[in-house]
């Protein structure tokens, strides 16, 4: 009776709408545009409670009795003064200097970008991290860093979440006045995996520094410096710091892997140094670089190169805490770090214990470790509402130093292979994954170079064919897309170039390209692309950052679009609800705009129709709505 009252009324029966999908109704697109906010967001629920979230689909649930992550509260005062300050009122240079001047070890916190892209598929969403970021900027305002943007997060942002990543930027800024926001660039390749044309970069680049990124880590995936310049200068051109990065493969102490010895990387960090990089990176982003040879590398590269350095490992092996602290002991100047509840694994190492473990020490890094476990408390709640993302590593892996696969691909592939029905011969595309980098020339491994040697492993291991045969020149072999690609030399050129043997046999005696890859793409119109990209958009006004969004992801974008004006600001939506939808008698509210609530009240699920229909029965702000989705299970 109680539904039916609510049939009869007249809100309902105004108010009623179909969920359809903007791929197979072009003219929804249209439709759409015309709801209110309120309305998609409802419908958004109702899909996701009748027919559940394609993401979540299959996987672990979190407890039922998850609840709303509470950011821990902060005393009223003025910010206390950060890096940011520094930054702001003495320039980039000036922050470097000061790195180098100060003794305490700087730290960086990972758990906005690595640590979630590292153990929970980058899947973090913007609502978990704007709530704490305010605790952040009032509690941990010793921090040289707070790395919260680029790599994976970009396009899951808008892929998977449903959110505009610039849009995260801009508030985690605006929350964090005092602290640097760091990102991570993957230089020619931009948060992409391909190279993009310079203009691209730049304009990249340029509105990354405005909507509000401090400190940009620039890394080229073959370390290729003259692949790095482009977005190097961009990025001093912009007043920010560039942080000119090595990635870290290999061992140094190891005869067998002269390839990348001490005198390599004091050499590209010197080349680094003179393409005007304020600080020096050094990225070990597979976690390789063992304790012994950090106390080594860094007592070079400070020796040799005038930089700071700013150190980043993984804990996939589990040994990552003592290369940090032998590092610290060889004088590196910043090192990155999670919170704890993020740390560990195929993350980085805690942050919490390097705190401990440094405290009393010349090393001492001055942070609150009170505020550092409040934070971290936070965090673990979070944490919980992803129980769906987690790989299900149990334990550290010294196979790592077998296959050397990044922190964030190491569970990916992992997972890749699961879904191949390779999962039973996980040691062997650890192996292959081995052999395919010594066929590539032994290359660095890291986005996009990592994928191209992941397609390469699990197509040997899912084929059954061995190194040998992929070089041998009587044998037949279907590279993948990506391999070819890389050949051609569309990612740039690794040190000393790629073997001339397996160059030939992928492209088949066609000559590959050696040059910069940018050097020869011709530089996109961005006035004409914006023009074009309103006009498939109904006119849709594109400011510099959907251009730029655009220009790294069209097809990603532009779903994410059609989807927006379908669904509206689902981000402002708590966690649960939107990986699981809401329950009957449950009550959210989400801040969809700066002072406008919506207070959502699930009242009830109606029974499937004839037409297969489900009506669900909703109350927004006190008003009753219903709305009917189309159930697809
Ligand atoms: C995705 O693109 O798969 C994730 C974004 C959410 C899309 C929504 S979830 C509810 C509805 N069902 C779908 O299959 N897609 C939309
Ligand atoms: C990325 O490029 O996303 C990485 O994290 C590389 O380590
Ligand atoms: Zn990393």
């Amino acid at each position: 009776a109680f539904v039916e009252n609510l049939l009869k009324h007249p809100t309902f029966l105004s108010n009623e709408y179909t969920t359809k999908f903007i791929d197979e109704t072009p003219d929804l697109f249209h439709f759409a545009k015309r709801r209110d906010r309120g309305t998609k967001v409802l419908n958004y629920i109702a899909d996701i409670t009748v027919n559940g979230h394609p993401e979540t689909e299959g996987r672990a649930k979190p407890a039922a009795d998850v609840k709303e992550p509470r950011a821990p509260k902060i005393e009223a005062g003025n910010t206390p003064y950060g890096t940011r300050n520094l930054l702001e009122q003495k320039g980039a240079q000036a922050v470097a200097d000061w790195m180098k001047a100060q003794r305490q070890l700087l730290l960086t916190d990972t758990t906005m970008r690595d640590g979630h892209q590292s153990l929970l598929a980058t899947r973090m969403r913007s609502h978990d991290m704007i709530k704490v970021a305010p605790a952040y900027a009032q509690n941990l305002s010793q921090l040289f860093s707070v790395e919260c943007w680029g790599g994976a997060t970009f396009d899951v942002a808008y892929r998977f979440l449903q959110e505009c990543p610039w849009q995260r930027l801009r508030d985690l800024r605006d929350a964090m006045p005092n602290l640097m926001t760091q990102m991570l660039l993957r230089a020619s390749n931009g948060v992409g995996y391909t190279n993009y044309p310079d203009n691209v970069v730049e304009s990249f680049v340029k509105q990354a520094a405005t909507s509000g990124v401090d400190v940009f880590r620039v890394f080229d995936s073959l370390n290729w410096v003259e692949n790095m310049r482009v977005a190097m200068d961009a990025v001093v051109d912009s007043g920010k710091i560039c942080e000119g990065t090595i990635c870290y493969t290999g061992d140094i102490l190891d005869p067998a892997r002269a390839k990348y010895d001490i005198k390599y990387y004091v050499g590209m960090a010197k080349e680094l140094e003179a393409a005007g990089a304020h600080v020096l990176g050094l990225k070990d982003m597979a976690g390789l670089l063992k304790p012994a040879s950090a106390r080594v590398l860094v007592k070079a590269l400070k020796e040799e190169v005038g930089l700071p350095i700013h150190f980043h490992t993984h804990d996939t092996s589990g040994i990552a805490g003592a290369t940090i602290l032998a590092a610290a002991d060889a004088g590196v100047d910043a090192v990155d770090a999670a919170m704890d509840a993020f740390s560990g694994g195929t993350s980085q190492p805690c942050l919490g214990s390097i705190v401990e473990g440094l405290k009393n020490t010349d090393r001492d890094t001055g942070l609150d470790i009170a505020k550092i476990r409040e934070i971290s408390g936070y965090w673990e709640q979070v944490r919980g509402q992803y129980v769906a993302f987690e790989s299900g590593l149990q334990a550290p892996a010294s196979e790592v130093y077998l296959h050397e696969m990044p922190g964030g691909q190491f569970t990916n592939l992992k997972a890749q292979a699961r879904s191949l029905g390779l999962e039973e011969r996980w040691s062997e595309v650890a192996q292959a994954y081995a052999d395919a980098n010594q066929m590539f020339g032994d290359i660095v491994k890291v986005t996009p170079s990592s994928k191209v040697v992941g397609d390469m492993a699990l197509m040997m291991v899912s084929q059954n064919i061995t190194r040998e045969e992929v070089e041998s020149p009587t044998n037949d072999v279907a590279f993948p897309d990506s391999v070819v690609d890389m050949m051609r030399g569309n990612l740039g050129q690794p040190p000393g170039g790629f073997p001339e043997g397996i160059v030939n046999k992928v492209l088949k005696g066609d000559a590959p390209n050696t040059a910069r890859p940018g050097a020869h793409l011709a530089p996109i119109d961005l006035e004409q692309t914006r023009k074009d990209l309103s006009a498939e958009l109904e006119g849709f006004a594109v400011d510099n950052e959907d251009l730029n969004g655009y220009l790294m992801y069209p097809k990603v974008f532009l779903d994410y679009m059609g989807r927006h004006r379908t669904y509206g600001p689902v981000r402002a939506l708590p966690t649960k609800t939107f990986f699981y939808g809401m329950t009957p008698r449950e009550e959210i509210t989400a801040e969809i705009a700066p002072g406008k609530t919506l207070e959502i009240r699930l009242q009830a699920i109606g029974e499937t129709d004839d037409k297969g229909e489900v009506k669900v029965f909703f109350e927004l702000n006190g008003q009753p709505r219903v709305i009917r989705v189309p159930n697809r299970k």
